[in-house]
């Protein structure tokens, strides 16, 4: 639980300061942000005694998404900073990533004073009203016990389903001393015990099944040395979504695919008596209905408002705890590892890229990223944007560990790769970090380009360059409507980070390619690597992976 001590330094801490202590306590090490006027000089004053770097980033929704990824990675709560109005009304994106994709972040704008929102309209709107669906808890720290207040946020951010809270700080509200100080918040905050009728439901379906699959998603990244016990005791196939690769190897002998609720997975889990949910949040599935007539048990950190499907027992609370508690029930199934390998060898087969035109395919984009890495002493965190080109990312970069691979799923936003690969190489700067977008997700988030170079943060940004939001033109295709409003040019973007001060290169060749990736992967700092691409191949591989 989480609880205000009184204050015992001689100057009290100011809610700003406050407010930097606890987050600092809950594990923030770094904030980002955006700066206005306001309280944000006094957020950026007080992280700078407490030893929190501030990066500025060019655009407030790039700001939000690196605090989200900060979040992810280290698994405590990331934070963010903008000023209000303008500055707030930018992050939104960037608070519905965070929202959707699960990240405990503080998103902290700049506010009004009551009595300035009675004669000021310049850049005034109900910023809380615009946050509300989006934020687990709002405060504009302005109670007597802002310390209680601040408390109580961050454990709203940490709790499960962890998300956003927003804390709309004023200036004025940001200096006034605050009366007490917030303790720390340890993750997860609250643990519930599984209700143990549903663990008996649950033992029973796992002793009589036979044909079990496991699938693995978001929820489980901390527990993923008792899902790999688990799925090696049950000797079945494991399905992992984008977001939950590496919590089972790509090199692990049951290791069958990626599950999106799709269609690629369904020759797997077609042949399942039971379906095991491991830490699967609803969000990571596709918009489409439950294929699937066998029994599923569920494991999660807590019960989910929308699913897909009724589950015939599910286990809430500490995964981990559970996993271990059904073990006595698990008896091997009659899976052979053969036909395992023969499932996932079909998966990767139907997702390969059948390109008909000139140009790098996307599949050899990521497979020959992967191979040059192998040299590298370190594997490199990839991120991932949204769009056509995702499918190769996730389906052919191979990951060992959990967060090996960062993509907005829930969300599925673009513009996300860039920026999380800056806060990747901010978490850790030693390892090196592929990024992989599309030339629209990259259009957005543009000015980061600069945040990375200054920074010479080892990014290589690998950039799907095909002149078009083929995503969008491939649906617009299948539809048969005329060509419009998807498609532009082919821009120089090896150029465009030559001007931001990164190294720019371009490939047209597989063999360009190459060279490019080992000259960018062997220099110091950002390098962009400009891709021409042949998006022919994408629709087929859009109806192999969705159906
Ligand atoms: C912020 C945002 N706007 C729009 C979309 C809808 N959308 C999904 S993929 C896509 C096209 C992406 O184009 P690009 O980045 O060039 O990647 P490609 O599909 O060409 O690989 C669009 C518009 C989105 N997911 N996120």
């Amino acid at each position: 639980m989480l609880g205000a001590i009184p204050t015992q330094s001689v100057r009290p801490l100011s809610v700003a300061e406050s407010l930097i202590e606890a987050l600092h306590a809950s594990g923030l090490r770094r904030l980002y942000g955006l700066p206005g006027g306001g309280s944000s000089l006094d957020l950026i004053a007080a992280s700078k005694s407490r030893g929190i770097e501030f990066i500025l980033a060019r655009h407030e929704c790039a700001a939000m998404m690196m605090a989200a990824a900060d979040a992810e990675l280290g698994g405590g709560i990331g934070a963010a900073l903008t000023t209000k109005g303008p500055g707030a009304a930018n992050a939104a994106n960037g608070v519905a990533h965070a929202a959707l994709d699960r990240a405990a972040v503080a998103f902290i704008t700049d506010g009004f004073t009551e009595q300035q929102v009675r004669y000021i309209t310049h850049q005034v709107f109900d910023q809380r009203a615009v946050f509300a669906p989006l934020v687990k808890a709002h405060s504009r720290l302005e109670s007597a016990d802002p310390g209680a207040e601040i408390a109580a946020l961050i454990g709203a951010a940490l709790s499960p389903r962890q998300g956003p809270v927003h804390i709309e700080l004023n200036g004025a509200a940001a200096r006034t001393p605050c009366t007490s100080v917030p303790a720390a918040a340890k993750t997860p905050i609250s643990i519930a015990t599984a209700d143990p009728t549903q663990l008996q439901t649950a033992c029973a379906l796992l002793a009589k099944a036979r044909r079990p699959v496991v699938v693995v998603g978001l929820e489980a990244r901390g527990s993923h040395a008792e899902v790999r016990r688990l799925v090696e005791a049950l000797a079945c196939p494991v399905l992992v979504t984008y977001k939950a690769k590496g919590v089972v190897p790509d090199a692990h002998a049951q290791y069958a695919g990626i599950f999106t609720c799709g269609a690629a997975e369904q020759p797997v889990v077609r042949q399942s008596d039971l379906v095991l949910l491991v830490g699967v949040d609803p969000v990571e599935f596709i918009l489409q209905p439950w294929p699937y007539a066998s029994p599923v048990l569920e494991i999660g950190l807590t019960r989910h408002p929308v699913h897909y499907v009724a589950p015939q027992a599910s286990l809430y609370g500490d995964i981990a705890a559970n996993l271990n508690s059904l073990r006595p029930a698990v008896l091997r199934g009659t899976w052979t590892l053969a036909e395992i390998a023969a499932l996932r060898t079909a998966m990767l087969e139907s997702l390969r890229y059948r390109g008909r035109r000139t140009g790098i395919t996307p599949e050899a984009v990521v497979k020959i990223a992967a191979s040059e890495a192998a040299s590298l002493r370190r594997w490199p965190r990839a991120t991932v944007d949204a769009g056509a080109h995702m499918f190769s990312a996730t389906a052919f970069w191979p990951c060992s560990n959990p967060n090996d691979l960062l993509i907005s799923n829930g969300l599925a936003s673009m513009g996300f790769a860039l920026p999380a690969a800056i806060a990747s190489a901010a978490h850790d700067p030693r390892r090196p970090v592929i990024a992989f977008t599309g030339d629209g997700g990259l259009m957005m988030c543009l000015g980061e380009l600069a945040t990375a170079a200054e920074r010479r943060a080892p990014i290589v940004l690998v950039v799907f360059n095909d002149g078009a939001l083929s995503l969008i033109d491939i649906k617009q295709q299948q539809r048969k409507l005329p060509a419009q409003g998807v498609r532009w040019h082919r821009y120089d973007f090896a150029a465009v980070a030559r001007g931001f001060g990164g190294r720019g290169f371009h490939a047209s060749t597989l063999t360009g390619y190459r060279r490019a990736l080992r000259a960018a992967l062997s220099g110091k700092g950002l390098a962009l690597i400009d891709v021409l691409v042949d998006p022919s191949g994408y629709q087929q591989q859009l109806a192999a992976m969705r159906g």
